[in-house]
């Protein structure tokens, strides 16, 4: 199927943004794979073994939502909402037409079939900025017109069902941020498009937790505040926020009154991994918190291996009520690729937090360096691991204030990447790229 072309003379107004989210992602790679799980309530689990309850919900299809299993819950949890198949065929006291099948995650497999879809997405646009393992922006303005933009999105949606056999939900406006609420707003398999005139009559009614960087527990402050909708919040007063919520406050005003000026960018290099994750509420916990330092430390670890990436800085955030940001890195005397380090090194830079009331955590790799020609000093530093770190470069003193950033994409190249803020507490945190 071709793509449809824009209409000469057709005006172009703005700019005109898809933002492409894949369904139930993990779960519909798994039923590429394994057909006989189409339209089954199906759990894929990060850190789950085959029958046993460990590990976390990393996504859950369509119809075992309808069940109360939803991303980030305990599998435990989840098996009480939705057995396994298998056991409740041996079991009286369950039903198996109330069951549903649990598999582990392979994010090989999942990337090489993102990589596909991806590879329909930049056949379909000039500029691609692709944000995580599912979810892409692209501008179409040169490609279509307001006019014939839901038929070009719904032939893009066709395509990629056709060639990946993936559903994805699309979301089209004239900014990123009011695009990625579109996509969300009917999902599963949505379409919804939001002309540039209609862009503060779609936002002003959908609750506030619905717009782009508002999680749960931010909406709970804005609720009681007596902030519910995207609405309220548009209304509400921009120097209220800030003080509430530091920049993070401006910007979710601006983004529930349809403002964002961004426009689509694709990647380049990274310049940093990071991944942070906000407890629900600010805890003291000390091994809670450290459970926390040492889980992000191995997904963002993980991430850099998975992409053949070293580091040479390892750093912590760590943000303590009301919004203070402290950061702390340490640099090494060469690049490493060590998993086991970067946690060490972690809950090291931690410590001096340890005990006090957190709210939020991250771990960051920085001074990354790509490719083949690092290969050979990946050992090197692996196994000198333990005395890796030079007091010379070290930055650990350097107290770095800030205000929170929460961009889940950073606009310089960081990759950020933010859990729900839901408390996973010590369970295995989902990955999400
Ligand atoms: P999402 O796009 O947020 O979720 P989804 O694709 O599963 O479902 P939806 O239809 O609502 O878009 O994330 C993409 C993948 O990232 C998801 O399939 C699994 C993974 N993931 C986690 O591992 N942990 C999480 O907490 C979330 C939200 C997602
Ligand atoms: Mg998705």
């Amino acid at each position: 199927m071709g793509r449809p072309s824009r209409l000469p003379g057709t005006a172009k107004i703005d700019q005109i943004v898809c933002h492409v989210d894949a369904d139930c992602f993990y779960a519909a790679c798994e039923r590429l794979r394994e057909p006989a799980l189409r339209g089954e309530p199906l759990v894929v689990g990060m850190g789950y073994e085959p029958g046993t309850d460990s590990g976390a919900v990393a996504t859950a299809s369509y119809e075992a939502r309808a069940y109360g299993v939803e991303s980030a819950q305990a599998i435990s949890e989840a098996l009480e909402q939705l057995p396994r198949k298998i056991d409740a065929a041996s079991r009286d006291d369950l039903d198996v037409a109330a069951a549903g099948f649990y598999r582990p995650v392979d994010m090989e497999f999942y990337e090489s079939v993102a990589a596909d879809v991806k590879a329909v997405l930049h056949e379909w646009a000039d500029t691609v900025r692709e944000v995580s393992v599912d979810e892409a922006y692209l501008d179409v303005t040169e490609q279509t017109s307001w006019d014939e933009v839901e038929e070009f999105a719904s032939s893009l949606k066709a395509e990629i069902q056709e060639r990946v056999g993936i559903v994805v939900s699309v979301g089209v406006a004239p900014t990123m941020s009011a695009a990625k609420v579109a996509s969300d707003h009917d999902k599963p398999d949505g379409l919804v498009v939001v002309p540039p005139e209609s862009v503060s009559d779609f936002l002003a009614p959908l609750d506030v937790e619905a717009v782009h960087g508002v999680g749960p527990v931010t909406a709970d402050a804005l609720r009681e505040q007596g902030i519910e909708t995207a609405g309220d919040l548009a209304a509400a007063d921009p120097a209220v926020l800030e003080r509430s919520f530091g920049q993070r406050g401006r910007r979710m005003y601006r983004f529930a009154r349809g403002e964002d000026s961004r426009s689509v960018e694709p990647r380049g290099q990274p310049k940093s991994f990071s991944r942070e994750s906000a407890f629900t509420e600010p805890t003291a916990d000390r091994e809670k918190q450290r459970q926390r330092v040492r889980t992000l430390a191995s997904a963002v670890a993980q991430r850099a291996a998975r992409r053949g990436v070293l580091y040479q800085t390892i750093g912590i955030k760590a943000v303590t009520p009301p919004f203070d940001v402290t950061t702390r890195e340490r640099t090494l005397p060469g690049p490493a690729g060590d998993e086991a380090l970067v946690e060490r090194l972690a809950l090291s830079l931690f410590e001096e937090f340890e005990g006090q009331q957190i709210r939020k955590l991250g771990v960051r790799v920085a001074n990354l360096s790509f490719g083949s020609e690092t290969q050979s000093q990946l050992q090197v530093w692996a196994n000198e691991g333990q005395k890796t770190t030079s007091d010379k470069s070290d930055s650990r003193n350097d107290t770095h204030r800030q205000n929170e950033c929460d961009e889940r994409e950073c606009e310089h190249n960081h990759e950020h990447e933010h859990e729900y803020e839901r408390d996973v507490g010590q369970r295995t945190l989902s990955e999400f790229e």
